[in-house]
């Protein structure tokens, strides 16, 4: 009977830990049931929110009382004097009428114009800054910190990859993480949501690994062309043909170096991004082309 009543503590305690868990590097809030994370680095508001969006949050909007408690407890993080973040508030699609990613009015939000805002400088200030419960229109161009939020919902549970988001399978061959991204993006674009994830552009370190990633583009891509590139974590930094992984690390010192037949071929007007084909060889690719991409990803990265 104590074993019984051991477990369900244990699975209690378990249940506790798991739906108080999202991401390392963000701090749970009560009082607004969710998550928040400092971005101390000064972004544009289009970066801000798209940078929320791919770490599986939301550019967080001071839509209540508490909600200001939990951004001030953010903002005072910062090191530097914190003139003001950027919160979720914008008037893009309805000029002069101010709305939350959420769909909030601000005009239902407790807080207050700062002096002599709102005043649409150059009728061009269609983003919001928020400080210390007040606010004011700015130009989305001005680059300013700032803070997402992830609120708790029910089934939110930490896959075996250590993160929320179930599109990333497990292999126990590799002890490694894979997403395959298949809405296409230049290879930097790439490179940053595969870090908003917690991973990187995958790393291929084995004939085995390359067979499982193989395996997952298959299953993703019945049907896709076998010339088709898929932008992995390789890369010809300096454009001298010597290539290294995301990680710094040699490609002949990685593990695996298959090239794909006739590749490198640094096809005009050069190709400095790396990339595989469907059966996982190697090809060498436009950076500033699209392409899908796969994120690799370690199971406990974004887990304490
Ligand atoms: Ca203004
Ligand atoms: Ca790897
Ligand atoms: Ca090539």
């Amino acid at each position: 009977m104590l074993f019984i009543k051991d477990l369900v503590l244990l699975l209690t305690f378990y249940g506790v830990i798991e739906s108080k868990h999202f991401r390392s590097d963000y701090t749970y809030h009560q009082d607004v049931d969710g998550w928040l994370k400092l971005h101390a680095v000064p972004g544009t508001w289009h970066d801000a929110r798209q940078r929320c969006y791919l770490e599986g949050a939301v550019l967080a909007s001071p839509v209540s009382a508490y909600m200001q408690n939990a951004l001030r407890f953010e903002m005072n993080k910062s090191s530097s004097e914190c003139a003001g973040i950027y919160v979720g508030v914008h008037s893009l699609f309805s000029k002069g009428y101010f709305y939350s990613l959420e769909g909030v009015p601000l005009s239902k939000m407790p807080v207050q114009w700062l002096p002599g805002e709102p005043d649409n400088a150059g009728n061009n200030e269609e983003c919001i800054a928020y400080v210390h419960g007040r606010v004011a229109d700015v130009n989305c161009s001005e680059v300013l910190p700032f803070v997402c939020y992830k609120k708790s919902t029910e089934n939110m549970s930490v896959m075996p990859c250590g993160t929320t988001d179930r599109a990333y399978e497990f292999s126990a061959k590799t002890g490694s993480c894979y997403k395959l991204h298949k809405t296409p993006l230049i290879w930097a674009q790439a490179f940053k949501v595969c870090s908003a994830e917690g991973g990187y552009l995958a790393i291929i370190n084995s004939r085995d690994e390359a067979s499982v990633i193989k395996d997952i583009n298959s299953r993703h891509n019945p049907t896709g062309s076998k010339f088709e590139v898929t932008y992995i974590g390789l890369v010809d930094w300096s454009k001298d043909r010597v290539w290294r992984t995301v990680h710094g690390q040699l490609l002949e010192e990685v593990g695996y170096a298959e090239w794909g037949i006739g590749q490198p071929d640094n096809a005009s007007p050069g190709e400095h991004c790396g990339g595989m084909f469907p059966n996982a060889k190697l090809d060498d690719y436009w950076c500033d082309r699209v392409a899908k991409f796969l994120c690799e990803k370690d199971p406990d990265s974004l887990q304490d």
